[in-house]
């Protein structure tokens, strides 16, 4: 079972449903958002999606998938979660090296801002990367959905697209780096936690297409992770409300290394087993004017 948000093709009106591979996708009656999914503890959730009313089933195909992300929930990231992480930006940010190597082991993590709802890319967007940055990678990264009272319900994949130039130059400069119009992609859908048994042991996947041929692939696995899900929820949690809920990305475990960049065109694909298959296409460069607005601020 995936908790899907959609849009039938004759409709703006946002959807939330349930899909399975055998029965396509239903709308769940009643629930009018995910944000309000996220205001019941666990153990309600789980009764409420097994014994909701389902509306008619449609054909996948027959939808667009849209983020799995509305009302007030944040994108959240922690970074420097996972070694190779780590080594890429001592690599890419030789002035300041040693601040990621104190964050790797330090207790508190590094938990940073990544996206209002209205600007996350769902399946198939378009992502963006900025005029002024000339080295711009996607990192695949196993997302948390937590609900109000901290507890994990799910899973979904983002793509936190990064400026490693920006951020190579100055990590003060992370917000600029990491913030911008493209920059988060998210989705295809939530897969509920009580259905993955083991979240440490997820492969991850990704490939980046340039005109037709495969540029860059990579594979890692969640057994890498340095922290706990449960610790970078703790912190993200601590002295801080989320009454929508919370995505929290937790870190790359793959980087291409320089001098990779994302090209205009490029086709990326993140898959982590169980979860599911995010794929998205690149703007590089394009004003935010003069690119259509895909955001939804249902
Ligand atoms: O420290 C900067 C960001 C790191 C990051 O996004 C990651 O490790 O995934
Ligand atoms: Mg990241």
């Amino acid at each position: 079972m995936n908790i899907v948000r959609y849009r039938m093709r004759d409709s703006a009106e946002p959807r939330v449903g349930l899909y399975d591979d055998d029965d396509g996708v239903a709308e769940l009656a009643g629930v009018r958002s995910l944000a309000g999914l996220w205001a019941s503890p666990l153990a309600e959730l789980r009764e409420r999606l097994a014994g909701g009313s389902l509306g008619d089933r449609v054909p996948l195909g027959e939808v667009d998938l849209l983020a799995p992300i509305d009302g007030t929930t944040e994108v959240w990231a922690a970074g420097v979660t996972y070694e190779t992480s780590r080594e890429a930006r001592v690599e890419e940010s030789e002035r300041a090296a040693t601040v990621y190597e104190l964050v790797y082991d330090a207790e508190r993590p590094e938990l940073f801002f990544k996206s209002v709802p209205w600007r996350v890319v769902g399946p198939d967007g378009s992502l963006g990367v900025r005029a002024d940055s000339v080295v711009d990678v996607p990192e695949p990264e196993l997302a948390l959905v937590v609900n109000r009272f901290g507890e994990i319900v799910g899973y979904t994949v983002c793509n936190d697209m990064s400026s490693r130039s920006i951020e190579g130059e100055n990590p003060l400069y992370l917000p600029q780096a990491k913030i911008y119009f493209g920059a988060c992609g998210l989705g295809p859908w939530i897969r509920p936690v009580w259905e993955i048994e083991d979240p440490y042991d997820l492969k991850i996947e990704m490939t980046i297409d340039r005109e037709g041929r495969r540029e860059w692939s990579g594979e890692a696995s969640t057994a890498r992770l340095h922290r706990r899900l449960d610790e970078l929820v703790s912190y993200l949690m601590r002295g801080d409300v989320h009454p929508d809920g919370v995505i929290l990305s937790t870190g790359t475990c793959l980087v291409p290394p320089a001098p990779f960049t994302l090209a205009d065109g490029d086709t990326v694909e993140i898959g982590i087993g169980g979860v599911g298959v995010l794929r998205n296409t690149v703007v590089r460069g394009a004003a935010p004017g003069e690119r259509s607005f895909e955001g939804d601020r249902s």
